[in-house]
């Protein structure tokens, strides 16, 4: 599928917000992927899927969890967690998907995860400070974005991470596993 047919299939699946953001998201994940040398292509693949099925029915979201034997502890925490790795699937099956970096950047741009590649970081970020956000300290990482991707991504994941505990939700261990990673590398 090229780009304008992509868009036109997941403009149907969301509320015209979602769409602007994805399409934020495309914008500033291009971006980073020029600054940090990184396959535009597939950034801007995985950036216009990364939230295709935010708005799909919960139970089914659920049931393909269940049947395609992913991670189990994902159901017990908050269902916003499980539109990533669903949404991979859905990427991978309806989309027809194969390059496992483009659906691995799908399935952890919520959570993060430790190792991640640059095109997952890039995702990750990408949904955070693209220009549609507004929450405050969104200025301060989209200055973080010229810092190099290491430092931007630290960035996020922490103010992530602090944004849960200050609602005192639980963090899913994938996240802490992303700050580990990022604050113990020495490189
Ligand atoms: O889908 P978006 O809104 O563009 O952004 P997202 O995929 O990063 O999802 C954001 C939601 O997921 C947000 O409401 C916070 C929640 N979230 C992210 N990481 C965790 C989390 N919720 C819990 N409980 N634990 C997490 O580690
Ligand atoms: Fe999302
Ligand atoms: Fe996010
Ligand atoms: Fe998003």
């Amino acid at each position: 599928m090229n780009k304008d047919d992509l868009l036109n299939a997941i403009r149907t699946r969301m509320p015209e917000k979602r769409f602007v953001h994805t399409i934020g998201v495309m914008e500033t994940a291009i971006q980073l992927a020029k600054v940090y040398e990184v396959d535009e292509k597939e950034a801007e693949l995985a950036a216009i899927l990364h939230d295709v099925v935010k708005f799909a029915d919960r139970d089914w979201m659920k049931q393909t969890i269940i049947e395609q034997q992913m991670e189990p502890t994902l159901l017990t925490f908050h269902h916003e967690l499980w539109h990533a790795p669903v949404g991979a699937f859905v990427a991978q099956q309806e989309f027809g998907v194969t390059n496992q970096d483009v659906l691995n950047a799908i399935c952890y741009h919520t959570t993060g995860r430790k190792f991640m590649s640059k095109l997952e970081k890039i995702i990750y970020c990408a949904d955070m400070i693209e220009p549609n956000r507004k929450f405050s300290g969104v200025d301060e990482l989209r200055q973080q974005a010229e810092q190099g991707l290491e430092l931007l991504m630290k960035a996020c994941v922490k103010h992530s991470i602090q944004f849960l505990i200050k609602k005192n939700q639980p963090v899913y261990p994938d996240s802490i596993h992303c700050y580990n990673d990022l604050v113990t590398r020495k490189e």
